[in-house]
Formats: C-alpha cells, structure tokens, sequence
C-alpha cells in the first residue's frame, strides 16, 4: 500500500489545537466571540505562529494583515497552493466556523512534515482577514483585497459600530506582527483549498462524513438606513411625528412579504437593526439594518435584490430612506477536477461522502476567481452555526484532515 500523508495525521494534536484556539475569545455559553482585528484574534494569530514554528514553518503576513503560514517545497520558486480560512468569528459564533478549516490545514502540514516527504510546491495555511463581516461590513475583506476583488484603500476606511476604522485596527495588528516576513497583496497562487464545517443539517442527516462542495450559492447584501426626527415621548402628537422605527417596521413587514418564497428557497435575513437613540423617552430618530439575500440562482438573487429599495421607499411614510448595497456574488461552481480529486481521496481513504452545494459564503468565493479553488466539508451538529451552540466530533474533525493532507499532497506535486 503506498505510503499516504493522511496516514501521519495526528487527530490528537488537531483536537488539541482546536479547543486551544477556541480560548482565544471563549464565551460563558461554549461560543467564541473572536471579532476581526480584536485583541483576542491578534492572540489567536502569535498562537498559530508558535504553533507552526513548532515544526519549521515561515510565518508572514500582508497588507490586509492575511496570515501565511508557510510549509517550504523543493521548488520554492513555485506559486504555492493555499489552505486558507478565517479565524475570526460572530460574536455569538461557535469554535468552529471558519477556525477548523486553518487548523486543519495546520494538521496537514504538520503531517506532511511527519511523512519526511517535501511537496514539490510550497503549501501556505492562511488565515484570511474578516471572513464574517461583523464587525466591518462586508465580510471577506482579506481574501477581496488579496484577489483583488477590492482596493485596500476602501476597505481600510470601513468603521466599526463604536467608530474604530479598519486602517488602525490593521495597523496594529500589523504593528504587534512586525517580526513576520511581509508579503505583497495577489501574487501568484497554484489553487486554494478550504476545509470547513457544513452549516447546515445534509451531511449529519444523510450519515456522510465528507462533503464534496460543488459551488457556493449567490448572495446580495444591503445597509438601510431610515431617518426621521428625534422628538419628546410625551409631547410630540402622532400626527407630527417622523418614528424612524415605525417606518422601519413598515419596511421589514413589507420586505418579507415580497421577498420569501413559498418553497422556502430564499434565505432572506435581518440580522442588525439599530435604534438611534435608542431611549425610552425619545421618538426613535434613526433606525440601520442589515438586509442579507441569497439565492442558488443568479435570477432570483438579482430580482429580489432589485426589490428592495423601491420596497424600503414604499414603505418609508414621513421618513427618509437610504438603501447601499453593500456586496453581490453571484452563485458559482467549483472546478469539476478539483472535486474529484476530494471525491477520490475520501474515497479511498473508506470514508462516505456527497457532493453539496454551501448557501454560507467562504473566502474561496474570491479564490475562485483568483486560481483554481476547492472545497471540503465535514458535519456539525444539528447544521448549527453561527451559534454557541456549534459542535463537531474528533473523529470527523480528523476524517476531513485526512482528505485534506492527502489532496493538497498531490495538487502540490503536480507540475
Ligand atoms: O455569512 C456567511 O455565509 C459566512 O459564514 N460569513
Ligand atoms: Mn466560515
Ligand atoms: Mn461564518
């Protein structure tokens, strides 16, 4: 039998460092609370440093304050092959989304170390900057500005609810990771691999342990922003008032009927929706809410995209209404050898698989468009994400490492 990286995974060491991460930020109920930029990211960064070191990898770092970690091959000269993912988390997020995909691709190189094989290419784990957007809108703000797909310069001006601008978070982040080689933004990559939990319930409920993504669905975002005039609770009459909140109301009530479906296909949510001033006594003067669509059609994503600010000025009664769009990726499909080549490992590592589409958008959304991209998902409990409650078991956590060593084994070695 030949001798397979996957053979030198060590399931052990990556649980380890799985549940060690998910200190960085713990949270009293199990979550992590782990915000792009945040003290307890930079933590979670010098911690993944040490931690690949450990066994002879170059840390360095980009503009965009991406993280690589580096894993020498015998032909450095040679565009590397990445196995990237995020690190940051929602603030109520689990231990897992995004995490394991860096700390498995961690696990596969140290693996690969094991084996006392050297790749042809270099691999390079990379923790791309603020994949979830919750903190800066929108997400993907480090894989957009690697590929491309967006100027250092505008996401470096996005501030955070609190007024902290990206371009002086990243500055010290930067600061804190001065030791760390500098790389520049876009150079040349041989393909990009991402491990990543499902988010949803298909693999658990079908029993499979490997899911094969064929693409990634589309997705639209939005901020709305309604203005209407501060006055006294007591004092001001109905009849003169400009209640931002009521015509936000008016507008959320009015999206949802114009935007679900009857066969439930249309993910449309409100996640963030804030009051200004936010006081018992004053008539709400302001109200900004986040409005997310997606849609695994392009037509859908675009058609109801397109409603939503003629539905926001329908519904804005005596108020102003300003509706910015924030991001729109339309659906994609992930290269068919890439697939197979996961397809193949897992299956002649014996372990059962599917193909699957992912609705939840990953940094090798931009990848894709870079070189060429694939990925892999393992199972969580109950599809739950973006929650304390997020959960996966060793022996999948392990499984997915498996596949993973053993692809990126092979796409490195090709010419
Ligand atoms: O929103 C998403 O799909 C990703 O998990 N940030
Ligand atoms: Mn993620
Ligand atoms: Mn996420």
């Amino acid at each position: 039998m030949t001798a397979r990286i996957s053979d030198h995974v060590d399931g052990r060491r990556l649980w380890r460092d799985l549940i060690e991460l998910a200190g960085f930020g713990a949270t009293d109920r199990g979550g992590v609370c782990r915000l792009a930029l945040s003290q307890e990211e930079i933590d979670a960064r010098a911690a993944l440093v040490a931690w690949g070191r450990e066994f002879g990898l170059h840390a360095a770092v980009d503009p965009a304050a991406n993280l690589f970690l580096r894993l020498e091959g015998l032909e450095p000269e040679l565009p590397p092959l990445l196995l990237g993912s995020h690190i940051d988390t929602q603030p109520t997020g689990g231990k897992f989304d995004g995490a394991y995909g860096v700390v498995a691709g961690l696990a596969a190189l140290r693996a690969i170390a094991a084996s006392g094989l050297r790749p042809r290419r270099s691999i390079e784990v990379v923790a791309w900057m603020n994949e979830e957007g919750s903190r800066f809108a929108p997400g993907m703000m480090g894989s957009a500005v690697f590929t491309g797909k967006r100027r250092l310069e505008d996401i470096a001006a996005v501030r955070d609810k609190g007024g902290c601008s990206v371009r002086e978070e990243l500055d010290r982040v930067l600061d804190n990771e001065r030791d760390l080689q500098q790389r520049p933004l876009g150079f040349p990559v041989a393909g990009h691999l991402e491990a990543h939990i499902e988010q949803g319930p298909l693999l658990e409920a079908e029993g499979r342990t490997i899911g094969v993504v064929t693409g990634i669905g589309g997705k639209r975002t939005f901020r709305v922003v309604v203005q209407g005039q501060a006055a006294h609770a007591g004092t001001s009459r109905r009849a003169e008032r400009r209640d931002a909140l009521v015509s936000a109301v008016a507008m959320v009530d009015a999206l949802q009927r114009a935007i679900w479906d009857e066969a439930d296909t249309v993910r449309f949510t409100i996640g963030m929706f804030s009051v200004e001033p936010n006081a018992p006594s004053v008539v709400p003067a302001r109200v900004t809410f986040s409005v997310d669509l997606r849609h695994d059609s392009d037509e859908v994503v675009r058609t109801l995209g397109d409603k939503v600010s003629v539905v926001c000025q329908s519904a804005r009664g005596k108020c102003d209404v300003t509706v910015t769009p924030l991001l729109y990726d339309p659906p994609l499909e992930f290269p068919a050898a890439i697939r197979a080549r996961v397809r193949d490992a897992a299956a002649r590592l014996g372990l059962s698989q599917q193909d699957l589409p992912s609705p939840a958008g990953h940094d090798s959304r931009y990848l894709h468009y870079f070189c060429p991209t694939g990925m892999l998902f393992i199972p969580c409990k109950g599809g739950i994400s973006h929650s304390e409650d997020e959960s996966i078991t060793p022996s999948d956590a392990e499984a997915g490492v498996r596949v993973l060593a053993d692809v990126a084994f092979e796409l490195a070695g090709q010419a």
